[in-house]
C-alpha cells in the first residue's frame, strides 16, 4: 500500500478519516491536528506566557515536542510525585526531552514542598484523587506565582471522550460546563488548554516512536483502579465497530456545550493560600493542613 502524498510504502493505516501515510506524512498529520486544534479554539495567542505541564508519558512529552516543532515559545513544568522509581524514570524522560528541544524545565518536588509524596499520606480519600488535586494546584499556582498566562497539558482524545462519557452518564453537569481544550482564566486561574485534544492515543504511541521520544511506558501503580480505565474500553469497542465515533462525539459535545449550564459558585480567597476557594480554606490547603502559602517565584 503506498501512501496517500507520496510515493513510499505506507506504514501506518487511519481508520477516519480513512487513510495510508509513511512515517513522515504520518508525522505531518499529527502535527497538522494540532495545529488545527490550537487555531480552531485558539488556544494560543499572540504575546501569552505558555507552561506545558509534563509528566514523563508519552501525551505530554509529544506535546511538548509539537509544539517546540510548531515554534511555539514555552517552559516546561514537571511535578515529581515521590513515586519511588517511577517518579524517578518519568523525571528523567521530562529532563531528556527538554534538553533536547533546548528549553527550560522547572522541576516541583512534593516530597520536598510537602514533606511526604503522593502514596505517603494517611487517609480514606483515593491516592489518585488528592493525586490529581495537587497537580492541578500546583501546576496554577506555579504558572500564576510566575506570571504565565497558560498551561498546556497532555490530554488526548481518548481521555477527553472518556471523561465526557462518564460525566454524561453521571449528569455532573458543572464539570461538563467546563470541560474542552480550553478554559479560559478566571480570577487567579490561569488559562489551561489542551492542544492533543482531537489526537488518539494509538497515533500519539505511534508518534513517539518515530520521532523517537523516549518516554515511560510503565503505569504508575495507583492507575490500576481508575474507573476511567472502564470508559475508555467501553469507548474502543464502540470505536472499533464505527471508526470515528469518539471523535464525533466530542466535536458534537462541543457544539451542545452550552445547554449544560456552569453553577456559579462564590468564590472567596483561601485564608492561607489567597487562591479561589469555595469555603474559608481551599481543598488543597486543607487536605495538606497547610499553615503557610506554597509560593513558587
Ligand atoms: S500519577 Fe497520580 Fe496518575 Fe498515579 S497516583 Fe493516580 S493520578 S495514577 S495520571
Ligand atoms: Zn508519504
Ligand atoms: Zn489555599
Amino acid at each position: 500500500m503506498k501512501c496517500k502524498f507520496c510515493n513510499k510504502e505506507a506504514e501506518v493505516t487511519i481508520r477516519y478519516p480513512r487513510m495510508h501515510l509513511c512515517e513522515n506524512h504520518f508525522k505531518e498529520y499529527c502535527e497538522n491536528r494540532v495545529k488545527n486544534v490550537i487555531d480552531k479554539h485558539r488556544l494560543i495567542e499572540k504575546d501569552e506566557k505558555l507552561l506545558v505541564a509534563v509528566s514523563g508519558g508519552k501525551d505530554s512529552l509529544v506535546l511538548a515536542y509539537i509544539l517546540n516543532k510548531l515554534g511555539y515559545e514555552f517552559e516546561g513544568l514537571h511535578i515529581d510525585l515521590g513515586i519511588e522509581d517511577y517518579s524517578e524514570m518519568c523525571k528523567k524522560s521530562s529532563k531528556k526531552i527538554f534538553s533536547e528541544i533546548g528549553l527550560p524545565l522547572h522541576i516541583v518536588k512534593i516530597k520536598k514542598l510537602l514533606g511526604r509524596g503522593i502514596g505517603e499520606v494517611k487517609t480514606r480519600r483515593p491516592v489518585c484523587s488528592y493525586c490529581g488535586l495537587t497537580k492541578r494546584y500546583i501546576m496554577n499556582k506555579f504558572a500564576y506565582d510566575n506570571g504565565f498566562t497558560t498551561v498546556a497539558t497532555g490530554h488526548n482524545l481518548d481521555d477527553e471522550s472518556a471523561f465526557v462519557f462518564s460525566n454524561i452518564l453521571h449528569w455532573n453537569i458543572d464539570y461538563l460546563s467546563k470541560q474542552g481544550p480550553l478554559l479560559e482564566a478566571e480570577d487567579k486561574f490561569v488559562k489551561k488548554i489542551k492542544p492533543l485534544y482531537e489526537l488518539r492515543d494509538k497515533e500519539i504511541s505511534l508518534y513517539a516512536s518515530f520521532a523517537k521520544i523516549e518516554h515511560v511506558t510503565k503505569k504508575c501503580k495507583y492507575a490500576r483502579g481508575a474507573t476511567s480505565i472502564k470508559y475508555k474500553k467501553f469507548l474502543d469497542i464502540l470505536e472499533k465497530d464505527n471508526p470515528g465515533i469518539k471523535l464525533n462525539f466530542i466535536r458534537g459535545f462541543l457544539r451542545n456545550r452550552k445547554i449544560f449550564k456552569k453553577k456559579d459558585f462564590e468564590l472567596r480567597e483561601c485564608e492561607i493560600c489567597g487562591m479561589p476557594s469555595q469555603g474559608k480554606k481551599c481543598a488543597f490547603c486543607r487536605f495538606w493542613r497547610l499553615k503557610e502559602p506554597l509560593m513558587f517565584q
